[in-house]
């Protein structure tokens, strides 16, 4: 065929894109390795694999009680992580603490497992200013304008690049995120500059109730990498090692200086958007649900660690009860903050209030509020 007739083929040029991004898979939904080289790629410990599951515990504890404290009007805004295990704690295992977290509002397992105090999360939940206190640990408050994180982290990346660090900036958006212009233009950015930055889209199937089918006719969501020119990859978003091995490998390359990584998890979020009112049932079937909560993470990482000897029942259900005793001490904590005052939410909105601000804090302060 003539080489004009066969970039006009847009019918093979469609099938193309469809194929070029095959899903990494590690560990499949019955526990078993499909791919040894993936595994030994993971080059993880007996010691880390736990860690690695415990993170994953965290997150499920966390969410049920988080949920279950925005039932009681005890939370503000919760966005329940369930299904997403694998797509948020095993592949923010990937990264160190030099490296700078920029969370979307459902990440907050990220920044717990980055050190961020549990007690300061629901703060955050309920809007409290000292919720946006970070003390030193890299990670910023979670976004809630869709896709800016992405922004923020390409300036990040950038930064570290500049000062020849040995670390990078990572952060997550959903499906729906990449949609938004914000989340292409942070990729070009970062791209363009080659800034130290891992972009993760988890792609859990709706943005709140749009199905990502009516988002966007890309086949996947990683070719949107591909326009930004930057290496992008389809992970099992239910498969922790898998999940684990793309942002690792993600680190690796962008650290070295060559610019940034986009990864899309192919994940399930099992409950609703948010607290605030979402019915999933509205939107999508129970089997569909059914179906995903089949393949989660937790049931395949228990079987595998199992057959290791590594993990047990009891061992769970003892990490459990760490974990709410834990969050029960979080939940004194944040009741027992002062409740904010106007001035002080207005005095850290900004990092230097401007004119009208300053003019308002006092207002605000000569009044006691
Ligand atoms: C710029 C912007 N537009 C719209 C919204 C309202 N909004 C909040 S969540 C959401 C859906 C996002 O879906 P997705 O990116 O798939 O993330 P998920 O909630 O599934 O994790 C939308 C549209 C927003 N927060 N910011
Ligand atoms: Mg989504």
């Amino acid at each position: 065929m003539s080489q004009a007739l066969e970039i006009l083929d847009f019918e093979k040029q469609l099938k193309l894109q469809d194929e070029s991004f095959p899903e990494l898979k590690v560990l499949d939904k019955n526990g078993k390795i499909v791919d040894a080289a993936g595994l030994k790629a993971a080059d993880l410990s007996d010691e880390q694999f736990v860690e690695l599951m415990k993170r994953m515990i965290k997150q499920l504890v966390l969410n049920e009680r988080s949920v279950k404290l925005a039932k009681q009007g005890r939370l503000g805004f919760v966005a329940p992580t369930r299904g997403q295990e694998a797509s948020q704690s095993a592949t923010s295992f990937a990264f160190n603490d030099d490296d700078y977290l920029m969370p979307g509002y459902r990440d907050i397992p990220q920044m717990i497992h980055k050190g961020f105090p549990i007690y300061k999360a629901f703060l955050w939940s309920r809007g409290h200013y000292e919720g946006n206190l970070m003390e030193g640990i890299n990670t910023w408050f979670p976004q809630i304008i869709i896709g800016a994180q992405f922004v923020e982290a390409a300036g990040i990346g950038l930064g570290m690049k500049k000062r020849q660090k040995d670390a990078c900036a990572y952060t997550y958006t959903g499906d729906g995120g990449s949609s938004q212009g914000d989340t292409y233009e942070g990729m070009n950015f970062a791209g363009a500059y080659k800034a130290n930055a891992v972009f993760i889209i988890q792609n859990n199937g709706y943005a709140i109730s749009t199905p990502r089918k009516v988002q966007t006719v890309a086949p996947h969501l990683a070719s949107k990498g591909w326009g930004a020119g930057i290496p992008s990859i389809v992970v099992d978003g239910m498969d922790p090692i898998a999940c684990y091995l793309a942002a690792k490998k993600a680190r690796e390359w962008t650290v070295s200086g060559n610019g940034p990584v986009l990864i899309e998890t192919l994940t399930d979020r099992l409950e609703p958007h948010s607290m605030s009112g979402d019915d999933p049932l509205r939107y999508r079937t129970k089997e569909s649900i059914e179906e995903w909560q089949k393949v989660e993470p937790l049931i395949r990482m228990r079987i595998f660690l199992e057959e290791k000897q590594l993990w047990s029942e009891a061992i769970e259900e003892a990490y459990k009860a760490e974990i709410n005793e834990e969050i029960d001490a979080a939940v004194k904590k944040a009741d027992n903050v002062q409740k904010q005052k106007v001035s002080e939410f207005i005095e850290t909105t900004f990092e230097q209030p401007g004119f009208v601000q300053q003019e308002q804090i006092e207002k605000f302060r000569k009044a006691g509020k």
